[in-house]
């Protein structure tokens, strides 16, 4: 068995090796368990004393040098590994058109929803709010809007499928249902806000969704007026809109209240013109409404209101489309 041939090849190959699976390959040819080294230290069993010792110490230098081959080739490629990695810059600012560690912000709906709160609480308002899957003596019923009554009608609104026996259940239609459910439990005076989803089989458009947000206001109490209603209203429109918003108010129809109206605001566009525009709808509270909430009409009176969340935040901001709101475009997101 000849050593120096066995250094020869351990050198010529060891150069060779560029990844992990050929320096095992090296390993295991030169150092395994059944390597050339191994097999030279059988053979040094089998020499005569005379020549031991001289084949046994060529043997041993042997071991360490191709062992530190072997160990110098594991961190080549160790290194060659690192350096590849390195051509990532971690400096480098990310590639995505909005940076992913930009904080988060409340969705403008959420944060037009907390303007409106605010607005109220300063003018005495108390935030409350309901179930969005409801049952029609809240959504309806209660309302003053009896059985056959056409708002009623099921392609009209969400009603979730039961077993035949069993009543009715919802996806509201309007926050007005939380006006019963707080009438239920408290009793006046009352001034509350209640903001919230609602849901309706709308055909989608760039002023309609199906699921989309109202604000609901109530205020019961003695003496109260459609004086106290506009003004509400008007105060309302100047705090969120300006101090200079024209409001005007339009007879209407709602089965819970009487009278009723429709609020607008005259809203300027960039190009000169000028168009009023809906917000929502209000009323003094119908006497059939207090009388279904066990209130003595004789005594306590209110008005109520309900308005659309989006559409003022359309109006507030200048969006167009009210699908925007949906998408999740973080485009228009990181806008507010
Ligand atoms: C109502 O829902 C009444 N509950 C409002 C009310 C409350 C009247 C208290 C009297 C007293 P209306 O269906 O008009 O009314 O809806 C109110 C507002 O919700 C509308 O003025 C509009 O701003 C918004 N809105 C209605 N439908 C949609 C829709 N599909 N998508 C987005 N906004 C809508």
């Amino acid at each position: 068995m000849n050593l120096d041939e066995i250094s020869a090849a351990a050198r010529a190959k060891v150069e060779a090796v560029k990844t992990a699976a050929q320096a095992e390959e090296f390993r295991i040819e030169f150092l395994g368990s059944k390597g050339l080294l191994k097999q030279a230290s059988d053979h040094l069993r089998t020499l005569e004393p005379v020549h031991k010792r001289e084949f046994g110490s060529k043997l041993n230098s042997l071991k360490k040098e191709i062992e530190e081959q072997y160990k110098a080739a594991t961190e080549r490629i160790k290194h060659v590994a690192t350096a590849a990695d390195v051509t990532i810059d971690i400096t480098e600012p990310g590639k995505i058109s909005v940076d992913p560690y930009t904080p988060g912000s409340l969705h403008i709906i959420n944060q037009t929803i907390d303007l409106l709160t605010e607005l109220f609480s300063r003018m005495g308002f108390s935030v409350a709010d309901g179930p969005e899957l409801e049952d029609e003596f809240h959504n309806f019923e209660a309302l003053n809007v009896p059985r056959h009554h056409p708002a009623r009608d099921p392609l009209d609104n969400f009603y979730l499928q039961r077993p035949a026996a069993a009543a009715p259940f919802m996806l509201r239609s309007q926050t007005s249902s939380v006006q019963i459910r707080v009438m239920e439990t408290r009793r006046p005076p009352i001034r509350i806000v209640a903001p919230g989803r609602v849901y309706r089989p709308d055909t989608v458009d760039a002023t309609h969704s199906w699921m989309f947000h109202q604000l609901e206001g109530l205020v019961i109490d003695r003496g109260i007026t459609m004086v106290d209603l506009k003004t509400c209203v008007d105060q309302f429109a100047k705090g969120f809109f300006g101090s200079d918003v024209q409001t005007r108010f339009r007879p209407s129809f709602f089965p819970f209240t009487e009278p009723s109206a429709e609020f607008d605001i005259l809203f300027h566009y960039a190009d000169g013109s000028s168009r009023w525009i809906e917000l929502g709808g209000c009323g003094m509270v119908d006497p059939n409404v207090l009388a279904a909430v066990n209130l003595d009409s004789d005594i306590y009176t209110g008005f109520a209101f309900g308005l659309g969340v989006e559409r003022v935040a359309m109006r507030r901001h200048g969006i167009e489309d009210i699908r925007a709101f949906y998408e999740n475009d973080l485009r228009f997101n990181a806008q507010f």
